[in-house]
């Protein structure tokens, strides 16, 4: 019988080495490790590392070791934007598929250690390319395909980067995606110019425009499926992922090889308590953390059948998702609140039209889940038979970290992310940065290092270290609030940093104001979230504009906008702007967001302290432009 989870958890603190050193045998390694971990928080002897000595590769991982048993098993199921032929891969078939793109590679002079990015849309090959990466030790950075080309040069000059993996175009929600088009901006963007060729797949067929001997077809490549896996060292790099905080540019956040892969299978594993044969959805594009370690390392270590769609849930209508899980006989689905929300508004006939008995489990990501939206999920979707699995974590944490485990019917609290995973130790501290004991509210933090944890910050170790140690030292902090109910379960209030939540994307307020400050007309802004009923947050933009401008209401939020989705991407939008005489800012010379903060709630008369502020009368005057309703 399986230990309960208190015992397992209890046994995973007090023993952390013994338990951590036995879940390791998931996986295959070719030098097993010698020591488990090694790791401190604090500055003096600041490091993490795990599973020292231990070799291994995660593509071997991921695909050579089910051959044996299930080579002729169905392992990836691809599913077209608009609703036609599934293609289907067998583990042999994408182990042929893997070496190849491994090969092409290698022929491309890429070798261990070198930097990779992708900017495929979501079909087999993205996943393919990834694992072909891991085959052969390059560290892979995805770009997810809707940022813009001003993005994805700015990432492939932070990684310096010898190759680009693309496609001719992706497809999304009826439309096109430019991806070979956004390349060529990019790298005529790039400054460094380190990128040497571009391997472009074929997807939609279109035309575009090839570069004689830096571009080059896949599938003009000879195939050669013969591709022996790298041995790679535990803490060998395995991928950049570039995340938004909330100072500066966007952070590749590292992770390693042994760690990420022991940590990423076992969280699959029991939160999605995982029974082979079983098909699993995860709606995440690869361009996010949840594409990562839960729709390929997670899932394929574990052997798992998995379901790739190109689009989105709800195109061409809300019951596309449920039409997809009927079609394919889905048995576990992961998906967003945002998708979850924007569903439910469509109406219960969208889901009952379709089979859902297939479905087992149902898990969600991303943002916090509203208990109306989490119930309408459990009960309407799921029929109230499926355990509802709430997990909280972050591109830093590399897995989920805190989550309902589904065969525990306690865990079934709508809106609560209810408790750690195995090995995980959280703690709220209070503003004085002490632990909070028993229930109560206060700032997120990890006390002990877990195998999935980041490394550092590519090429910036120093802002790894200064980023998430510093604020409260000797713990890892993660910029979110939460709640601890009576019974220990957790509820995440959401970010306490100047990072905003758009549909379960991450944006930092920095990075919004700066593209917004390029505008001929505009002084300086200043950007916060708002509460917003469907995407979770949204962006509340304050404006100051230079000496003898006039905000015109018609036609600088599109403007504005524009250059957002130009610099950042389309899921970089102002929903609202304020235009602003000046704003309130301390005798230094610093904006003082929390006053934004609350006069966008409309808490205009919870200000606080406001002695610290150099020109009061612009406080009154934006509160003014707000009550009229002036903003755009
Ligand atoms: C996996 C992912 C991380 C941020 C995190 C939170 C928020 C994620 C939940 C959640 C409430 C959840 N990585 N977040 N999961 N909030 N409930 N279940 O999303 O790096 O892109 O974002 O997302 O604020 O800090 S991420």
């Amino acid at each position: 019988m399986m230990p309960s989870y208190e015992t397992e958890y209890q046994r995973s603190l007090s023993d952390p080495a013994g338990f951590w050193a036995e879940k390791a045998d998931i996986l295959t390694w070719h030098t097993p490790p010698q020591k488990t971990f090694s790791a401190s928080f604090h500055k003096e002897d600041f490091h993490i590392k795990w599973y020292e000595g231990g070799t291994l590769n995660l593509s071997e991982n991921c695909l050579d070791r089910h051959l044996e048993t299930r080579s002729h098993e169905t392992a990836l199921i691809f599913e077209p934007d608009v609703d036609g032929p599934a293609k289907t891969y067998t583990f042999q078939e994408m182990h042929k598929e893997v070496c190849q793109i491994a090969n092409h590679l290698r022929g491309l002079g890429i070798k261990k250690g070198d930097r990779v990015t992708l900017y495929m849309p979501m079909i087999p090959e993205a996943i393919f390319s990834m694992l072909a990466c891991a085959r052969i030790g390059a560290i892979h950075a995805v770009v997810f395909g809707g940022f813009s080309a001003a993005s994805l040069a700015d990432r492939l000059d932070d990684c310096e980067s010898a190759l680009l993996i693309t496609a001719d175009q992706g497809q999304r929600g009826g439309k096109i995606v430019p991806l070979k088009e956004n390349v060529d901006k990019a790298l005529s963007l790039s400054q460094k110019k380190t990128v040497q060729n571009v391997l472009v797949f074929q997807h939609t067929g279109a035309t575009v425009s090839m570069e004689e001997g830096r571009d080059l077809y896949a599938h003009a490549l000879p195939a050669n499926a013969d591709c022996p896996a790298v041995e790679m060292g535990s803490e060998d790099p395995l991928f950049i992922l570039y995340t938004s905080g909330s100072t500066g540019k966007p952070k590749g956040v590292l992770h390693t090889t042994g760690g990420y892969g022991v940590y990423t299978t076992h969280t699959f594993k029991d939160i999605f308590d995982y029974k082979p044969g079983e098909r699993y959805w995860c709606t995440a594009d690869v361009g996010w953390i949840t594409g990562h370690s839960y729709l390929v390392y997670g899932p394929l270590l574990n052997g798992a059948t998995l379901v790739v769609h190109e689009g989105v849930p709800n195109y061409p209508d809300a019951g596309r998702i449920w039409q997809i899980v009927e079609k394919h006989k889905v048995n576990i689905l992961y998906t967003a609140p945002t998708a979850i929300r924007s569903l439910m508004a469509k109406g219960d006939a969208h889901v009952t039209a379709h089979d859902r008995s297939s479905l087992r489990i149902l898990g969600t990501v991303g943002e916090p889940i509203n208990p109306t939206a989490w119930t309408w999920y459990k009960d309407v979707v799921g029929e109230n038979r499926c355990p509802v699995v709430d997990t909280w974590w972050q591109t830093e944490t590399g897995g989920i970290l805190i989550s309902p485990l589904p065969q525990d019917p306690t865990r079934q609290k709508a809106g609560s992310v209810t408790k750690p995973f195995y090995g995980i130790q959280p703690a709220l501290l209070d503003e004085q940065g002490q632990e909070i004991e028993g229930a109560g509210e206060g700032a997120l933090v990890i006390k002990h290092s877990w195998p999935g944890q980041m490394r550092t910050v590519y090429g910036d170790p120093d802002r790894f270290f200064d980023t998430y140690f510093t604020t409260y030292p000797g713990y890892y902090f993660s910029g979110d609030r939460a709640m601890r109910d009576e019974a220990g379960d957790y509820w995440i209030r959401g970010r306490m940093d100047d990072v905003v939540n758009i549909s379960g994307h991450r944006l930092g307020t920095a990075e919004v104001e700066s593209a917004l400050n390029t505008h001929n007309c505009i002084s300086e802004t200043a950007v916060v979230g708002i509460d917003d009923p469907l995407t979770s947050q949204a962006l509340m933009a304050f404006v100051t504009l230079k000496k003898g401008k006039t905000w015109d209401a018609e036609a600088f939020p599109n403007e504005l906008n524009h250059i957002l989705r130009d610099v950042i991407g389309p899921i970089a939008k102002v929903k609202i702007f304020v235009p602003a005489g000046d704003l309130p800012k301390t005798r230094s010379g610093k904006i003082i967001r929390r006053i934004l903060r609350k006069l966008s709630e409309g808490q205009g008369d919870q200000l606080g302290d406001l002695s610290t502020l150099a020109n009061p009368q612009c406080v009154e005057d934006i509160q003014k432009t707000l009550k009229v309703g002036k903003s755009v």
